[in-house]
C-alpha cells in the first residue's frame, strides 16, 4: 500500500527517465508493474473481423463436409502468407459415437529454432448440432460458429499478419485445432466425459508436430467475439497455470480492458487447454467468455443456430487481440 502512488507514477510515465532512487526502488518491488517499454503493434479489428467473415462464408465447418476441407485449405493458404513455417497435421479420429472424422490441425510458427516460445491456439471446426437451440426443430442443424470457433481463429489470423510485419521477440506457435466441438449431442448420451471434446487438441498433445515440442506457456481463445464479453479466470487455467492467468489479466487491465478481463473466478471448462496441460504438460490458460446470468453459463447463442456473423463485435476482437500482442511483445 505504501508504494501504490509511486507504482502508478512508474507505470504511467515509464518512458521518463527515473532519476529519483525512490521511484526505481518502487519499480523493483513489483516486476508485473514495471513492464519493459517496448513497441507493441496495433491490432486491426477490421482485419480480424474480415477473417471471421471469410471462415463463415464456407458455411458450418463440420468435420467430413466440403465446407470443412475448403476452410482448412483457406486457413493454410492464409497462414502461409504470414510465415513460411506452416505444418499441417492430418489424420482420422473417432468421435464419441464411433463416427470416423478426418481432421487437420494447422500450426504456424515464428522463430522455430528458439526454445523460448509461447503457444496461442483456438479451434476452427464448428459444432455439427445446435443442441442448445431454443427451437427443438433446429437441434440437429449445424452451428455457424461465428463466436464458437471463428472469432478466436480470426484473432489469431490477425496476430499472424501482425507478426509478418514485425517479428516477435520470442518464438511463437499459433495452432488452429480441429474437432474441438464434436462432443455428445445433449439428447444422445448422459456420458459427457471430458475426453469426448477437444479431439484435435488431444491428438496433437499426444503427437506434437515436432518431437518433444514444448513452450513456456499456452493461451487458448474460445468464444472471444460477442459484444461485452466477460472473461472470468477459468478454473482449469487457475489449477494448472495461475501465474499465467494473473499476468495476462494484469496486462489486459493495465491497457484498459478491465471491464472484459474480470479478476474473478470462473467455472472449470472442458476445452482444448485440458490435454495441453495434462498430456503435453504446458501450462495453458483459456480465455473464454462465461456469462453468470445465462442458463448454459456461456453467451446466449452458444450451440444455437443464432451463433452467426452479425453477433460478432469487433471491439471484443480488439480487446483480446491487443492483449495478446501486448503479452507477446513484452516477452523477452
Ligand atoms: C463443455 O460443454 C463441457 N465444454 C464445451 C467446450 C466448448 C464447446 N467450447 C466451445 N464449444
Ligand atoms: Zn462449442
Amino acid at each position: 500500500m505504501k508504494y501504490l502512488p509511486l507504482l502508478i507514477i512508474a507505470g504511467t510515465f515509464i518512458a521518463v527517465s527515473c532519476s529519483q532512487p525512490a521511484k526505481q526502488e518502487a519499480e523493483k518491488k513489483d516486476s508485473s508493474v514495471a513492464k519493459p517499454k517496448v513497441f507493441v503493434p496495433d491490432f486491426n479489428s477490421d482485419s480480424a473481423l474480415a477473417f471471421v467473415k471469410a471462415q463463415l462464408a464456407f458455411g458450418p465447418r463440420v468435420p467430413n463436409t466440403p465446407a470443412h476441407s475448403k476452410c482448412a485449405a483457406y486457413l493454410i493458404d492464409e497462414m502461409k502468407k504470414y510465415t513460411p513455417e506452416v505444418a499441417v497435421q492430418k489424420g482420422e479420429i473417432y468421435a464419441y459415437n464411433k463416427t470416423s472424422l478426418k481432421f487437420q490441425n494447422i500450426i504456424a510458427s515464428w522463430k522455430p529454432e528458439t526454445k523460448n516460445r509461447i503457444l496461442l491456439c483456438a479451434h476452427w471446426d464448428s459444432r455439427p448440432w445446435a443442441d442448445h437451440d431454443p427451437d427443438a426443430k433446429n437441434r440437429r442443424k449445424p452451428v455457424d460458429g461465428a463466436n464458437d470457433g471463428a472469432s478466436g481463429v480470426g484473432i489469431l489470423l490477425e496476430v499472424a499478419r501482425q507478426l509478418s510485419i514485425k517479428a516477435p521477440p520470442i518464438g511463437i506457435d499459433l495452432i488452429l485445432f480441429d474437432v474441438e466441438d464434436y462432443g455428445p449431442h445433449q439428447e444422445e448420451t448422459a456420458d459427457n466425459s471430458n475426453d469426448q471434446w477437444g479431439l484435435g487438441a488431444q491428438y496433437w498433445s499426444k503427437n506434437p508436430h515436432k518431437a518433444d515440442y514444448s513452450a513456456k506457456y499456452g493461451i487458448l481463445l474460445d468464444m472471444t467475439g460477442a459484444p461485452n464479453a466477460t472473461f472470468y479466470q477459468e478454473g482449469i487455467s487457475m489449477q494448472y497455470a495461475a501465474d499465467i492467468v494473473k499476468s495476462v489479466w494484469s496486462t489486459a487491465n493495465r491497457i484498459g480492458y478491465s471491464s472484459s478481463f474480470l479478476e474473478e473466478p470462473g467455472n472449470q471448462i472442458t476445452d482444448d487447454h485440458v490435454p495441453i496441460n495434462t498430456i503435453r504438460n504446458i501450462p495453458t490458460i483459456d480465455i473464454i467468455h462465461q456469462d453468470k446470468n445465462s442458463a448454459t453459463g456461456f453467451y446466449p447463442y452458444w450451440h444455437t443456430t443464432g451463433d452467426t456473423f452479425d453477433k460478432i463485435d469487433k471491439n471484443t476482437l480488439k480487446v483480446v487481440g491487443q492483449t495478446l500482442l501486448t503479452v507477446i511483445f513484452e516477452e523477452q
